[in-house]
């Protein structure tokens, strides 16, 4: 149990600074009182998950979304409230330019001015110490002879090497891939084996990000955990929920045994580590934002204990054993037991209320922001 506690204790999961602005479908976005209006108050809303949670110092940025004058003052900024700049997320989605793609554009001036921006994403990385990038593209086709699919994997290859020789020491990016949206017939980065391509023709510095809502129904994303580990290119994820397609729904909210299995295969192959980046990547289009995120990082730290719960030496046992029906009962027990005193446990251990959602209601933190965040342009998507 103190090995278990121990692990609790050192798992670190990243927040989106996304998440603490409005969001919202393409039919309509709800705003929501006391919405963060700048990077700055993101950080601030940020720094009570943690505060609450004890286990998510980091926030990660979206270039433009977070643009502003001094990188190094908002990393400074976000020191003054205890956490710190996680991955710089670049944004080559949302320019008229783009409509045709980004890097595999069939234009080179649109995928020139894609590429730079990509480099300034880098420049963020120095200014704020951050040492991870994260690159999605929404390139590809939508009809069947629109471009040419082997040419687009071409343009994306030599805008990824551009990159990746501009990584400083200690410097890495993560690429994602999604199987389809925007483009409907054709992704540039549909998959993992796509991605891990890619990285791996590049170098180490290169690896895979796994979106838990960017697969087909039905994809066992603990298979593609498990062999990205075992080659060394799970760079980290981006954890949130799918019922139908990228719904961006809080991890763990439509399929606590799904997330159950992937974290039992990221301990089973050692990435319960700083090496690989928990992110989350969701919106609060409906529930509240900063609990949102509360409940988000509870989802996946009770996932986490119920695998590390996993008895691997009855595991292999029963494995090696052949016993099928003994070996899945191992799995089910770990997942089946109620780690919610344990967490409450370890919590208090750690100086925190045993219960952050209602720690977090009891702050005073909403009635504060609601109070003073009035006027302004709120944060949301496309800023
Ligand atoms: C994309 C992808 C990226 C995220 C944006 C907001 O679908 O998941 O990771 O940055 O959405
Ligand atoms: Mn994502």
């Amino acid at each position: 149990m103190t090995d278990i506690k121990a692990a609790l204790r050192a798992q670190r999961i990243e927040t989106p600074s996304w998440a603490y602005g409005n969001s919202g479908t393409r039919f309509k976005v709800f705003a929501q009182q006391g919405v963060s209006r700048d990077p700055y108050e993101k950080l601030a809303d940020a720094a009570q998950v943690h505060a609450c949670t004890g286990i998510a110092p980091t926030v990660a940025l979206h270039i433009p979304w977070d643009k502003v004058a001094d990188y190094a003052d908002l990393a400074r900024h976000a020191r003054e409230l205890g956490v710190g700049i996680g991955a710089i997320n670049s944004n080559v989605f949302q320019d008229d330019d783009y409509k045709l793609g980004s890097v595999t554009n069939p234009d080179p001036a649109v995928r020139r001015k894609a590429t730079d921006h990509l480099l300034e994403c880098v420049d963020i990385m120095d200014a704020t110490g951050s040492d991870t990038l994260k690159l999605w593209f929404s390139d590809g086709i939508n009809y069947p002879g629109q471009d040419d699919l082997r040419a687009r994997q071409d343009r994306l290859a030599e805008s990824l090497a551009e990159v990746y020789d501009r990584l400083g020491e200690g410097q890495r990016f993560l690429l994602e891939y999604k199987l389809f949206e925007p483009a409907f017939y054709a992704t540039d980065v549909p998959d993992w084996g796509t991605a891990y391509a890619h990285c791996v023709k590049l170098g180490p510095k290169a690896q895979v990000v796994v979106d838990t809502g960017h697969h087909a129904p039905g994809t066992n994303i603990e298979f593609i955990v498990a062999f990205l580990l075992r080659e060394g290119r799970l760079g980290g994820f981006d954890f949130n929920s799918r019922f139908y397609a990228d719904d961006d729904l809080m991890v763990g909210a439509a399929d606590p045994f799904q997330l159950f299995r992937i974290m039992y295969e990221v301990i089973r192959g050692g990435g319960l580590t700083d090496e690989v980046a928990f992110m989350l990547d969701q919106c609060h289009n409906i529930e509240p934002k900063i609990p949102g995120q509360i409940r988000s990082v509870m989802n996946v730290q009770e996932a986490t204990a119920k695998a590390l719960l996993v008895d691997r030496d009855a595991l292999a046992a029963a494995q090696a054993a052949g016993d099928v029906l003994g070996a899945n009962a191992v799995l089910m027990d770990a997942y089946n037991t109620d780690v919610r005193p344990l967490l409450a446990e370890l919590r208090e251990e750690m100086g925190l209320a045993p219960d952050p959602m209602a720690a977090y209601a009891g702050s005073g933190y909403f009635e504060k922001i609601a109070a003073e965040r009035v006027g302004g342009q709120q944060a949301g998507w496309g800023a």
